[in-house]
């Protein structure tokens, strides 16, 4: 057996070699904020380029992908978030979306959460996001955007990998009391603890979505980020969440975002990305 069961919860579990179909969403949106982001929209070509050199997964799942394009407009973010919400709501089953940096997730879980009333949010993230207040929000508020316009209910977000916040947004997940796994935790949790935790919890939301901003990731592993924030987790630990994330039946839409192909080294950061759609489907 590859991976193993989660205990009690439903699964989706493939053994031996068979076939999925997925859809993968392109979003090359890299417009919000302050700049950090920019080069983000190479991110969806690049990232299926490197799917190229990769066959089955792990578990020996292959994957029929049909790639869908998202029109973006650099220059305006509401126009580009309208576009998203009707790409998204047009999905029936679960997808996987490229980003774009992180600003193109609160439209995806606007269209998510229309679909599914009282869905959850998965985060893997360096930072809370959670600073200022823009709306539409940037890829440095996204979080507290997703909580004041109500899309998501704080006790159904759980946020992996922060290691680094500032006060505002330390305030802000301790006022809302939202679920964090800070790298300190997993560390000393471990991996495999801090999943079962997870899945126990999310498995009791109506849905989720799975948002991975890839510096989340060590820059040893994921150098091609604009946020560079030592003390991530390793390739090998994200792969392991999204291995065991995806038996969940409730994981809806996932997104992988703020890969930055021209701050890369030898392709790495895309090749993870790659990686991690694969093993995802
Ligand atoms: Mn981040």
């Amino acid at each position: 057996m590859v991976y193993k069961y989660f205990e009690g919860g439903e699964v989706f579990y493939n053994q031996g070699s068979s076939f999925v179909a997925m859809k993968l969403l392109k979003i090359p949106f890299d417009g919000a904020g302050f700049g950090k982001g920019r080069g983000a929209r190479e991110a969806p070509n690049k990232i299926i380029e490197q799917m190229h050199d990769l066959f089955l997964n792990e578990a020996g799942t292959g994957c029929d992908y049909q790639m869908i394009d998202v029109p973006v407009n650099h220059t305006n973010i509401e126009e580009t978030n309208e576009n998203i919400l009707k790409a998204v709501s047009a999905l029936k089953e679960r997808a996987i979306i490229l980003g774009g940096d992180h600003s193109i997730t609160y439209a995806c879980m606007k269209a998510f959460t229309k679909q599914h009333p009282g869905a959850g949010i998965v985060i893997f993230d360096a930072h809370p996001d959670a600073e200022n207040m823009f709306s539409p929000p940037t890829q440095e508020d996204l979080l507290i955007v997703l909580v004041k316009e109500g899309l998501v209910a704080p006790d159904r977000i759980i946020l992996l990998g922060r290691r680094n916040w500032t006060e505002n947004e330390m305030r802000f997940l301790q006022e809302h009391k939202i679920r964090v796994y800070h790298m300190l935790d997993i560390q000393e949790m471990g991996v495999e603890t801090v999943c079962d935790a997870v899945m126990e919890t999310v498995r009791q939301w109506p849905a989720f979505y799975l948002s991975i901003d890839i510096d989340a990731v060590d820059p040893a592993f994921a150098p091609g980020t604009g946020y560079l924030e030592p003390g991530g987790l390793t390739s090998r630990e994200i792969i392991y969440f999204c291995q065991r994330l995806k038996l969940l039946k409730n994981l809806g839409m996932m997104d992988i975002v703020e890969v930055n192909p021209p701050l890369d080294v030898r392709d790495m950061t895309s090749k993870l990305a790659a990686k991690l759609v694969k093993e995802l489907s």
